[in-house]
Parts: structure tokens; C-alpha cells; sequence
């Protein structure tokens, strides 16, 4: 990564912890200067809306309104609405606070009108007063699908509904044949000014899969000329946040760093991992290897890993061969 202050950096983001990331990308770079590329294959139609999860989270998080107990949804909430609707028999197991019911309306209009999902996200963006790019993956519809035991199951039925009780036998990502890649996106990636990739401490089967599954980015990723660190997700054979380790558990793989690296493969330069997992950082093959304190608890633990991370991808270079 160059020294210059103006470098950009894309970084690709599920929700929570890949969220929390970009925040601290967010507070460790100049105005302009960070891009999230975020997952769309959670987003959804419930009671009439178009539901972006992974969106909002980044946006939110971005914003500083985030509920900072839940790591999704805004801080300050009321349900008023949820409410009532429990009151006359409607559907409740998807919460939506009052707050955040605003914006999924407000986006449902946009989109009926005939506004793409990208031109949408970026004025609410704007509106939330966030300094960084937050690019869908895709402006075409891409639906996670969760093959279970109990048979296929749309994402939020399966993480939210079920509260990912169905043991996983594997996931696709529905319409990711047809979608066509967010221009913006690769618009980052073929920007001169752009530094370095980050791959957040997201789910690798839910939150990044179906953002490397659209035709073309996989490929304009590989093509890069700039480091690509990823972030490590799994924490001492456990997931920081969320059903990660479950899911492996299910598909037969034993949860650890290790696999992180061999999941993202070729596409790696670099792999962050915890200091709890110090004893994994020779065995690892491929990237180099940094090991730090990745557990984001407040705000300065993210300023301080975004930093770390920075400073890495600085003093990697892009690795030969590929
Ligand atoms: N997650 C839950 O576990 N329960 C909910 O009721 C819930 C509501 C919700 C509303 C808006 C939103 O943007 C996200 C929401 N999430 C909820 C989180 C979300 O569905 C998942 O964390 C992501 O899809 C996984 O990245």
C-alpha cells in the first residue's frame, strides 16, 4: 500500500463484524477515502418491504446509530409499530423498531419507483452523513438459501426465525447466475488510487461467498494490484459473532484460522488472526500472517485493528504468480 494520505481502500463487509471493521476503517482514513462492498444475498421482502440487513448494519455503523447491544438495528429504538402489529395477529419474529421501519419504507418507495438499490444506498448514506462509499454487491436480486435438514430455507428464515436451529448440509446463492456486478465496485477495483482490500471478520459462507459468487468480482478481485488482507472471523475454533463455527461444525470442518485462510485461498496476500490462535501463524500457508487483538469491543479497538491492518497491507506486497 503507498504512504500517500489519499489512498483508497475497499473493504468487503457482511453485517456485524465486518461492519464494525469498516467503522474503524472509516475513522482511520481521510474523508472519501474507504469503499464497503456489502453482501445482499440476506436482503429480503417482508410485510411488503425490501429489507437490505447487511446494508443497514454498515450504514448504521458508519452513522454511529447502531444498537450497540445487538450490533444491528438503531441505538434509541422504539416499537410502537411492532407492537401493534402483534396486538391485530401480524407477523412479529422479524423485529423492526420504529426507527429503522423508516428506512425500509422509504427504500421500498425508491425502488417501486424504479431507483437502483445502489443509488438508494449511497443518498441515504449521504443523508446519515457517512464520508465512505457503501456499495451492494449487486443491484440485481441475489437470495441466500440455506440447504438444511429440514429442507431449503430462505436466510432469515433459517438465522432469524429458526435461530439457525436446521443443521446446514450447504447454501446457494439464488439469482447470482444473472446478477451483474455494481459498476461502482468495480470502478474501486480498477481505481489507481486504491491501496488496499480488506475482507472483514465476516461469515466466509454467508456474508462473503455470495459477494465472490456475482460473475466478475471474484475475478476482478484476482486481478488486482494491490495487498488483500482478510480478517479471521473464527477466534480460538469459535466464531467472533454469529453461527460460523456452527455451520462448520455441520459441514464437517473443524473451525480454525487455518481454514479461513485455505476458504479464501489464492485471493489472500495477508491473514490477520487473534492472538489467541498464535500457535496456528506457521502452520499457515500461502499469506503472510499477522497476528493481533481482533475481538472489536469499543470504538478504539476498531481504530486500533484498522490501523494494524493498514499498516500490514502496507508493508505487503501483492503475491506473485497469480
Ligand atoms: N436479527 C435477529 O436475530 N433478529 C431480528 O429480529 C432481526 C431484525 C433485523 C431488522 C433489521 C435489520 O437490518 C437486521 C435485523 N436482524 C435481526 C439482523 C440480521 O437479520 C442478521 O444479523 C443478518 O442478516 C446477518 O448478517
Amino acid at each position: 500500500m503507498n504512504e500517500e494520505r489519499s489512498s483508497k481502500v475497499l473493504a468487503l463487509s457482511g453485517g456485524v463484524g465486518g461492519a464494525k471493521l469498516a467503522s474503524g476503517l472509516h475513522a482511520a482514513l481521510p474523508p472519501g477515502r474507504l469503499g464497503v462492498l456489502v453482501n445482499t444475498g440476506d436482503d429480503f421482502a417482508h410485510l411488503g418491504l425490501s429489507i437490505c440487513p447487511d446494508l443497514d448494519t454498515v450504514m448504521y455503523t458508519l452513522a454511529g446509530v447502531v444498537n450497540p447491544e445487538t450490533g444491528w438495528g438503531r441505538a434509541g429504538e422504539s416499537w410502537a409499530f411492532m407492537e401493534a402489529l402483534a396486538a391485530i395477529g401480524g407477523e412479529t419474529w422479524f423485529r423492526l423498531g420504529d426507527k429503522d421501519m423508516a428506512v425500509h419504507v422509504e427504500r421500498t418507495r425508491r425502488l417501486r419507483a424504479g431507483a437502483s438499490l445502489s443509488a438508494v444506498t449511497a443518498d441515504l448514506c449521504r443523508r446519515f452523513g457517512i464520508a465512505a462509499a457503501v456499495l451492494p454487491m449487486s443491484d440485481d436480486p441475489v437470495s441466500t438459501v440455506v440447504d438444511s435438514d429440514e429442507g431449503s430455507l430462505a436466510f432469515q428464515d433459517y438465522f432469524v426465525r429458526r435461530r439457525c436451529e436446521p443443521r446446514v448440509r450447504g447454501f446457494r446463492f439464488q439469482g447470482v447466475e444473472a446478477a451483474r456486478p455494481n459498476p461502482d465496485a468495480l470502478a474501486w477495483l480498477a481505481d489507481p488510487d486504491l491501496a488496499a482490500i480488506v475482507i472483514g471478520p465476516s461469515n466466509p459462507f454467508v456474508s462473503i461467498a455470495p459477494i465472490l459468487a456475482v460473475p466478475g468480482l471474484r475475478d476482478a478481485l484476482m486481478r488486482r494490484r494491490v495487498p488483500l488482507v482478510a480478517v479471521s472471523p473464527i477466534v480460538g475454533g469459535q466464531a467472533i459473532k454469529g453461527p460460523a463455527a456452527k455451520m462448520m461444525d455441520e459441514l464437517g470442518i473443524r473451525p480454525s484460522a487455518a481454514w479461513v485462510a485455505e476458504q479464501y485461498g489464492d485471493l489472500l496476500d495477508g491473514l490477520v488472526i487473534d492472538e489467541l490462535d498464535r500457535g496456528l501463524a506457521d502452520s499457515i500457508r500461502g499469506p503472510r500472517v499477522l497476528v493481533a487483538q481482533t475481538v472489536m469491543r469499543d470504538a478504539a479497538d476498531r481504530t486500533r485493528l484498522a490501523g494494524e491492518v493498514l499498516a500490514f497491507a502496507r508493508g505487503l506486497e501483492r503475491r506473485p504468480g497469480r
